[in-house]
């Protein structure tokens, strides 16, 4: 008998949206979303709004929004509203990074994706480009807990060029700016000289890199493709002055939180949504205003660099 050459693997199963595989189809421009913000990040019916207002602001930046989920051991890309409902509402829905997703498919679970495991499902779909208010990085105090987000170590893995308001300042956002450096994944600040802090404008480290066209941004990241890098690509955008939180005041709300936090024996994964809570606790709810503001302009600007970067490979091909 002839032997047969096996598959090396066997393909992952993906339900993407007639919309989204139109769009891809099309060489149309699509910003893949993650839906670990929507069980995680926000309570219900919040959550579930500001979903539905990040995928309008994908929209309105000219770009066809794709929110991923895994379910029924399918990885979903391009979620319905009654999807993303069912998500918001129902508790206990577990956050997948890239480490748990074969797991989470293996068993047919439902799983809600970090922004690591949503760009291995981006690249994965086809999809270049992603957006999320808040990348994780490297937590504060990894010199001795190692707590450095997946999400960074995925940026040097997966082909899909990011769209943030930076990271939270629960993170050391200096370390986590030299761990990308280090990764060789570029760093480009859209319009603004500082690398950001969510919902605060500036981390108070500067950006690498500055760049105000998005065209050119567009290139950069085709360049850093073409040059053979097997990484993504990373494009801060800040809050807007007027939907920001005054960064003194986030410092002081957390250095309370994370006392709290050693004394409550809170680590690992659980470790950013107790801090969360509890800066949300001490700015008397306005950081979660914030925190869906940031989510929904930064949104708008992937939509637009998305379509920028869309115009860019046409012109190309
Ligand atoms: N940073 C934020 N808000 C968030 C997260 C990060 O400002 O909600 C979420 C994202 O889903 C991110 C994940 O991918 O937390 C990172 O978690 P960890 O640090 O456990 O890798
Ligand atoms: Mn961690």
């Amino acid at each position: 008998m002839t032997p047969t050459t096996a598959p090396a693997h066997r393909a992952v199963p993906l339900a993407v949206s007639p919309e989204v595989a139109d769009a891809l189809h099309e060489g149309r421009p699509v910003v893949a979303l993650e839906s670990n913000v929507i069980t995680h990040g926000l309570r219900y019916p919040d959550n579930a709004a500001t979903a539905r207002k990040v995928e309008q602001a994908v929209r309105a930046g000219g770009a066809v929004p794709a929110t991923i989920a895994v379910e029924g051991g399918r990885i979903v890309v391009g979620m319905t509203d009654a999807d993303i409902d069912r998500f918001a509402s129902t508790p206990g829905i577990p956050k997948v990074s890239s480490r748990d997703l074969p797991v989470v498919l293996a068993e047919g679970r439902a799983g809600a994706l970090t922004v690591a495991s949503s760009v291995v499902a981006a690249e994965l779909a086809g999809i270049p480009f992603f957006s999320s208010a808040g990348i994780g990085g490297v937590h504060r105090g990894a010199a001795t807990t190692m707590d450095i987000s997946s999400d960074l170590v995925q940026f040097t893995r997966s082909k899909v060029a990011v769209v943030c308001a930076g990271a939270k300042k629960i993170l050391d956002l200096g370390l986590t700016l030299e761990y990308l450096e280090t990764q060789c994944v570029p760093v480009v600040s859209y319009r603004s000289d500082d690398f950001p802090a969510f919902y605060c404008v500036s981390s108070g480290f500067r950006s690498p890199v500055r760049m105000d066209d998005e065209a050119l941004i567009a290139r950069a990241i085709e360049n850093h493709w073409a040059l053979g890098n097997p990484g993504g690509f990373l494009v801060t955008t800040p809050v807007r002055p007027q939907e920001a939180i005054d960064g003194a005041e986030v410092d002081a709300a957390l250095t309370g939180a994370m006392a709290a936090a050693e004394r409550d024996g809170v680590r690992g994964q659980a470790i950013t949504k107790y801090l969360m809570r509890a800066v949300d606790a001490a700015t008397d709810g306005r950081s979660s205003r914030a925190n869906t503001a940031v989510l929904i302009s930064t949104a708008e600007v992937g939509g637009r660099l998305a379509a920028a970067h869309a115009r860019v490979r046409a012109a190309a091909s």
